[in-house]
């Protein structure tokens, strides 16, 4: 039985009578889903493309790029840009900000993008996402300084994320609840298929990267091993355990059933601040587990609230079911570190 489910397009109109969401931001949108499905095609036609191999060229981060970074940074970059209100873009893959108008103006966008996440997984056929967030300035701009796009998460008006795994999909709120989308292939459209997406309070799944056991500090290290002692343990319960090494995977595990997403800042990245970005990873996905319910905490402070100070800036990451997250708080509280 076929179910008659909303296309992209159509939910956005919803959204404009609903909620008054603007028609740039709509047209922002459908350029981003667009960019989305081009980067799932060339995804799926990787391996017959010779594309999934290593670029020549490092990232502003020292890592290598893979040639699907440097084609989905590129495929983001031209869509983006085709909205008049986007003054700059933040990307993962480039060292500067990238403006658009000389002189931007209060109301122009700013989108951050991690173009390609988890890109590692790639030649190995595993999940990897898209990742976007939009902010809207609040004054014009009087120069073109890197500090002007250092704004808290907070100020986000949309987030969102796209999943190249078994099927695509498009998650993303514009501070009106979350709601998943998934792209029918050969249909080029995203039909409506995960409405009003929320995070249960508890759960019984963490996600963190094991083998860097030893370079916790001790309320990470107390919180998992609580979890790992089980039902025989002060938690009374079974934990289960999963890690994909690709954010994007994590989290959209987390919105559809549950779960706990750890890379805290650690003794081994502790001098770089954590691994994951704060502009163009941590405050988009906080973003939408906080409008799924849930929390995003640094393990000292909520994430949206953190001041930037750069657009690279990588910060400690938190966020889950609401439960987990102000347990492992009240742990960093307790440890006064
Ligand atoms: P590790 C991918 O490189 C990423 O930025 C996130 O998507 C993912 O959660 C994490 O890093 C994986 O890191 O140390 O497990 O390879």
């Amino acid at each position: 039985m076929t179910i008659d489910r909303l296309t992209l397009r159509k939910f956005l109109l919803q959204e404009k009578e609903k909620h008054g969401l603007d028609q740039d931001m709509m047209l922002l949108l459908e350029d981003i889903a667009t960019s989305c499905r081009i980067i799932a095609h060339q995804i799926r036609n990787g391996p017959f493309l010779d594309i999934l191999g290593a670029a020549e060229t490092e990232n502003v981060q020292g890592e290598t790029q893979k040639q699907l970074d440097v084609i989905a940074n590129d495929i983001f970059l031209s869509h983006c840009s085709n909205c008049a209100r986007v003054a700059a873009l933040v990307s993962e893959e480039i060292d500067e900000v990238i403006w658009l108008k000389d002189r931007p103006r209060k109301g122009d966008y700013l989108v951050y993008f991690d173009p390609l996440d988890g890109s590692s997984n790639l030649n190995v056929n595993l999940s990897v996402g898209s990742i976007f967030s939009v902010v809207e300035l609040e004054e014009d701009l009087s120069e073109l300084s890197n500090e002007a796009v250092l704004i808290r998460g907070s100020e986000q008006i949309c987030a969102g994320y796209s999943l190249y795994g078994p099927s695509t999909s498009l998650v993303f709120s514009t501070g009106q609840g979350v709601n998943g989308f998934t792209h029918k292939i050969g249909s080029g459209e995203f039909l409506l298929t995960f409405p009003d997406m929320k995070l249960p309070a508890e759960t019984g799944e963490f996600a963190i990267n094991a083998s860097r056991f030893r370079s916790w500090n001790a309320p990470v290290r107390r919180y998992v091993e609580e979890c790992i002692d089980g039902e025989d343990g002060v938690r009374g319960k079974t934990f289960n355990m999963r890690w994909t090494a690709s954010m994007v995977a994590e989290i959209h595990r987390i919105l559809m059933r549950g779960g706990v997403f750890l890379y805290p800042r650690d003794a081994a990245n502790a001098h770089m601040g954590g691994k994951l970005r704060l502009l163009y990873e941590a405050n988009p996905m906080g973003f939408i587990i906080e409008q799924a319910g849930g929390r995003a905490s640094t393990g000292w402070e909520r994430i949206l609230d953190v001041q930037p100070t750069g657009h690279h800036q990588r910060i400690s990451v938190i966020m889950g079911c609401r439960d987990e997250v102000e347990l492992i708080e009240r742990y960093h509280d307790e440890a006064g570190d």
